[in-house]
């Protein structure tokens, strides 16, 4: 016999994780291993997911609806996240690619409007920045880097397009980018330079690169190294990367130049990624508030397309987005009688017809939303609905936003009177 030492102590091992199960109830949160082991090895192409597009897309032009594609509205593939630090990875792009060209390979006989990506700033600064988007990542800098990948993304699935079906396909590609107004405080030079910044630190952060192959200069001087900087081979590819100009829009906000700024660099730098761009934020008193807290300032969007259009020397825009939430639609019936969402709507179209009247190039609108849905960090709890869903039994039913709404469509105007 070979004896151990006396009080020589034995066990058996075990792990909470590999052995105890009740992995979703009394209040256990989720952990990395329940994300993990959900995961199945990538591969090939879903078929059953193309199955679902191809019906949906099918359904649209029997019944006389164009359909346009917004080929990434940020649901990354878990695994995309957690074997590559998703858009962290300058690999990702080839990704992108990739999953473009199945779009394009498979649904592009019948699909003539592509966008590449919706509002990559949502991706890059609230997912990477504050963190209340997915991934949920907290950095000064991250956002900056997703951000180029993202353009980066953009511009290899345009070029895939470009050369290998839009000569045979026919169709147009671009881009969505979502930006606010930001409407000097006051007329000083310093609060009218303070509310460009803030356009170019939103929208000319993504809409410079795809325009001109670059940042704008006030970020390049502002941010130095923490932005990064594209190879000659992505520039190329990256200007004119745009067949039209994708806009959505909600609200407005009005920017001075901080006081903060004669308190010295580290004061500036306690603001975070939200201060780079060095711009005070704010909301006139006199302005009315949807249910997500933004302000209806419908001149606000006149004004954002006529910089736009200006900026980028007269594009084609099509606004992919414009809506509200409104308080109190959990209840239906104040729901149907949406008389304020009709109001923001007949204002926001009306700024967009005067926009047209003073020449700029805007060729379509959409409305967000068809139906109310999941608002992402706010659940089930914000309603942008043309449509109010009854989210136990998906019944739909319409509000009378949806019927003023068609009655635009159909003649082409906004009526009289609301
Ligand atoms: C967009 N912001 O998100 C999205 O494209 C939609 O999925 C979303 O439901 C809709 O607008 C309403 O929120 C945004 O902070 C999220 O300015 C945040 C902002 C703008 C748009």
């Amino acid at each position: 016999m070979r004896r151990f030492p006396p009080n020589f102590l034995w066990g058996t091992a075990t792990a909470a994780y590999q052995i105890e199960g009740a992995a979703r109830i009394d209040g256990r949160g989720p952990s990395i291993w329940d994300a993990f082991s959900q995961i199945p090895g990538r591969g090939d192409v879903n078929e059953k997911g193309v199955a679902f597009y191809n019906e949906l897309i099918d359904c649209l032009i029997e019944n006389d609806i164009e359909p346009w594609v917004t080929i990434y509205h940020w649901d990354l593939p878990l695994a995309l996240q957690m074997e590559m630090d998703g858009l962290l990875n300058p690999d990702i792009a080839k990704c992108f690619a990739d999953y473009a060209r199945v779009c394009f390979d498979r649904f592009g006989d019948r699909v003539r409007h592509w966008i590449t990506l919706n509002e990559p700033w949502c991706c890059a600064l609230l997912g990477h920045g504050n963190g209340c988007f997915a991934p949920g990542r907290v950095s000064n800098t991250e956002p900056y880097v997703a951000a180029h990948n993202l353009l980066r993304a953009h511009a290899y699935m345009v070029d895939v397009y470009r050369r290998e079906f839009q000569k045979r396909q026919k169709g147009v590609i671009g881009i969505t980018n979502n930006c606010n107004w930001y409407e000097p405080l006051t007329d000083s030079e310093e609060d009218r330079e303070a509310a460009n910044r803030a356009l170019e630190f939103s929208l000319g952060w993504f809409a410079d690169p795809v325009y001109f192959g670059d940042y704008p200069q006030s970020m390049r001087d502002r941010l130095g190294s923490k932005l990064p900087e594209f190879s000659a081979e992505d520039r190329k590819l990256l200007r004119g990367s745009a067949d039209f100009f994708g806009l959505n829009h909600y609200s407005t906000n009005l920017a001075a130049e901080p006081a903060i700024a004669t308190a010295g660099e580290t004061a500036r730098r306690d603001r975070g990624i939200i201060g780079d761009h060095d711009v005070d934020l704010s909301d006139h008193p006199s302005w009315e508030k949807t249910d997500m807290g933004w302000s209806i300032v419908p001149w606000g969007v006149r004004n954002l397309l006529q910089w736009i259009d200006r900026r980028y020397e007269h594009p084609p825009i099509y606004i992919t987005e414009n809506g509200c939430a409104m308080p109190g639609e959990d209840d239906r019936e104040v729901a149907l009688n949406d008389t304020g969402r009709l109001d923001y709507l007949e204002g926001y179209l009306g700024a967009c017809h005067e926009a047209i009247d003073s020449g700029v190039d805007l060729r379509g609108y959409m409305c967000w939303s068809m139906m109310d849905n999941f608002e992402w960090e706010y659940g089930n709890s914000k309603r942008f609905g043309l449509t109010w869903i009854d989210f136990k039994t998906g019944e739909r039913f319409p509000k009378a936003s949806f019927r003023w709404y068609s009655t635009v469509c159909t003649n082409n105007a906004i009526p009289a009177t609301a």
